[in-house]
């Protein structure tokens, strides 16, 4: 398994899960100087991943990118793809569509994680959820033209009301033929919604696309109370040789999160 980091370049993101927030060339030297394989970007849109400029940044450094997340489009744009008014579900597509391109190009593929929304006034869950299949659908094949599955990420109850759970979600991708969209399983989100996490890492086996390494409060892996041991041997079982990409908060420094993150992959997962 291959690790990386989160980079963020919005600066209304600065209190999320991110790791660095200074900009991708400083962010990559701290990343490549650590021994990260990658960077997980979280651009403000498309236009924040000039692909020349990102390519030669990133290779300068030896690292790759694992993956593009889209959730500016809704922190900045309040865009989501089961919005109740079908202009503004257009518009969370094309700017999932533009960031599906970019990342394609410098070979990541995209995320799908606060974008998807959740259900409310005038949006039943069940209308929520074809909106949601006819999105995946759409956007996964936009991301396969590109080589790259697209990513979708199953979030805990107060952040969405779609999908909390791996297993839900990867039924729900078989059942709608979604086989573009892979599983984003984050450890965060896992220790509040599974009962079980091994167990549903063992159920969805290959579905699993990228997984966010992550503690059970969101701080660095050895930081909370996850034991990451059994996760990897199972990730290992069922054939994962993604990466593990730390999205957490910066805590107590983001050079303390980063080191204990590197540390917990060589020891564990490398
Ligand atoms: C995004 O990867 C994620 O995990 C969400 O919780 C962000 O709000
Ligand atoms: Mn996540």
């Amino acid at each position: 398994m291959r690790s990386a980091i989160t980079l963020c370049l919005v600066p209304e993101a600065r209190q999320g899960p991110f790791v660095f927030h200074e900009g991708l060339e400083v962010g990559c030297r701290a990343a490549a100087e650590l021994g990260f394989d990658a960077v997980e970007i979280f651009p403000g849109s498309a236009m924040e991943v000039p692909v020349d400029e990102v390519r030669r940044t990133v290779t300068a450094h030896g690292l790759s990118i694992a993956a593009v997340g889209t959730g500016a489009g809704w922190l900045k744009h309040r865009l989501q793809l089961c919005h109740p008014e079908a202009s503004v579900r257009d518009r969370a597509c094309e700017f999932i569509a533009a960031i599906i391109d970019v990342a394609g190009e410098l070979g990541a593929p995209a995320i799908i994680g606060s974008m998807q929304g959740r259900s409310g006034e005038g949006v039943s869950r069940d209308s929520a959820l074809v909106m949601l299949a006819d999105a995946l659908g759409r956007l996964g094949e936009r991301a396969s033209q590109r080589g790259q599955p697209l990513l979708y990420e199953p979030l805990n109850r107060y952040e969405t009301d779609l999908f909390n759970r791996q297993r839900e979600a990867a039924t729900f991708l078989t059942l709608h033929g979604l086989h573009d969209v892979k599983l984003l399983c984050d450890l965060f989100h896992m220790n509040i919604e599974e009962a079980d996490p091994v167990a549903a890492l063992v159920a969805v086996g290959d579905r699993v696309g990228h997984v966010h390494w992550a503690d059970s409060n969101r701080r660095a892996i050895g930081m909370g109370h996850t034991d990451p041991r059994p996760i990897v041997a199972t990730l290992r079982s069922i054939g994962y040789t993604g990466f593990l990409s730390a999205e957490i908060f910066p805590l107590p420094t983001p050079l303390d999160a980063a080191r204990q993150s590197i540390e917990s992959i060589r020891t564990l997962a490398s």
